[in-house]
C-alpha cells in the first residue's frame, strides 16, 4: 500500500491566540480520508501558555477525531516541542500511536525525514532554556489579557534595542527579525551527516522543524530538503509526503505547492538499463 503522510506542527491547542479549532477539525477529516499516518511534530497541546481549562476545551473535539483516527492502519507519531515538553514523561510506544522526544528519523516510501521540533537549534534557547521557559511562561500569563501581546513586545523590543539585538526574543512573534539562519545550519547539518548527536546509519533526505511559525523549504540538493510546517496559529500549514511528491500546503488557502525535485522518481527499470 502506498504511503501518504501529513505533518503539522505548533497547533497551540490552549493557547489565547488558538482559534483554528474547526479548520483542524476539518483537516483531520481530510487526514483520516486520505492518509496513512500523521506526524505532530510538537506544540500540540501549549502547556506553557494555555490556561488548563482552555486546553481541554480547545483539545475536547480534537481528541475525538485523533481517536478515529487511530485504526490498524493509520499511524500516529507525535514528537514533543518545547511548549509541551511536559509530555518528555509522557513516552507511549504502540502499533499506532507514539510520543517520543525529541527526535526521530521515519522512512517514508523511499526518503528518509528526520523530525524535530527546532527549539534545540533556537539562539535563546540553547543559551539559557529556563531563562527562555520562564520568558515563555510569563508572555503566557500577559497573553490571557492580550492575545497579540506576543506580537506587541517583538515590535517594541525591536525598535528599543534595534542596534544590539536584531530581533525579539520569540522567533515565532511578528517583530522577530532574526534570518532563522541557525535552523537552516542546523538543518543542513544534518542532512550533510555531519550533525555528530544526530549521526544514524542512513543520512536523511529530508529535515524538517516546526517552533518558528514560518513555513519555508530549502533545498540544498535534490532530494535533500529542510522543510519548516509552520504553524496553526497565524497559518494552517501541513506537509504531505506521497509518492507522487512532498508538497507545502496551506489549509487555510486550500493551496499546496510540490517541492522541487519530489515528483516521481524514474521507474527502476529504466535507472537499471542505463548502468
Ligand atoms: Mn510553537
Amino acid at each position: 500500500m502506498s504511503e501518504r503522510v501529513f505533518l503539522i506542527s505548533d497547533i497551540h491547542i490552549g493557547n489565547p491566540q488558538f482559534d483554528n479549532e474547526k479548520l483542524l477539525m476539518s483537516f483531520l477529516d481530510y487526514v483520516k480520508k486520505e492518509a496513512t499516518g500523521l506526524i505532530i511534530n510538537g506544540d500540540f497541546l501549549d502547556f506553557q501558555q494555555g490556561p488548563p481549562a482552555k486546553i481541554l476545551i480547545d483539545f475536547n473535539g480534537i481528541l475525538s477525531k485523533i481517536f478515529e483516527l487511530a485504526k490498524s492502519d493509520f499511524k500516529i507519531w507525535y514528537i514533543v516541542g518545547n511548549h509541551d515538553i511536559l509530555l518528555q514523561n509522557f513516552v507511549v510506544t504502540s502499533e499506532l500511536v507514539n510520543i517520543l522526544y525529541p527526535r526521530i528519523d521515519i522512512e517514508i516510501g523511499r526518503r528518509l525525514v528526520h523530525i524535530e521540533h527546532g527549539h534545540l537549534f533556537d539562539r535563546y534557547y540553547r543559551r539559557i532554556p529556563w531563562l527562555y521557559n520562564l520568558g515563555s511562561r510569563l508572555l503566557g500569563l500577559g497573553l490571557r489579557f492580550n492575545p497579540h501581546l506576543g506580537d506587541e513586545l517583538g515590535y517594541a523590543f525591536n525598535t528599543l534595542q534595534s542596534s544590539r539585538y536584531k530581533f525579539a526574543i520569540t522567533p515565532a512573534s511578528e517583530g522577530y527579525k532574526g534570518d532563522y539562519g541557525e535552523y537552516e545550519v542546523g538543518a543542513k547539518k544534518i542532512l550533510l551527516g555531519k550533525d555528530k548527536k544526530r549521526r544514524t546509519s542512513r543520512t536523511p533526505d529530508i529535515v524538517t522543524f516546526g517552533h518558528t511559525h514560518r513555513p519555508l523549504f530549502k533545498e540544498y540538493a535534490p532530494d535533500k530538503l529542510y522543510i519548516n510546517s509552520g504553524c496553526w496559529i497565524k497559518h494552517a500549514t501541513y506537509i504531505e509526503f506521497s509518492d507522487s511528491g512532498i508538497f507545502l500546503g496551506d489549509w487555510k488557502k486550500q493551496s499546496r505547492q510540490r517541492l522541487p525535485n519530489t515528483g516521481p522518481s524514474v521507474p527502476t527499470s529504466l535507472k537499471h538499463s542505463l548502468s
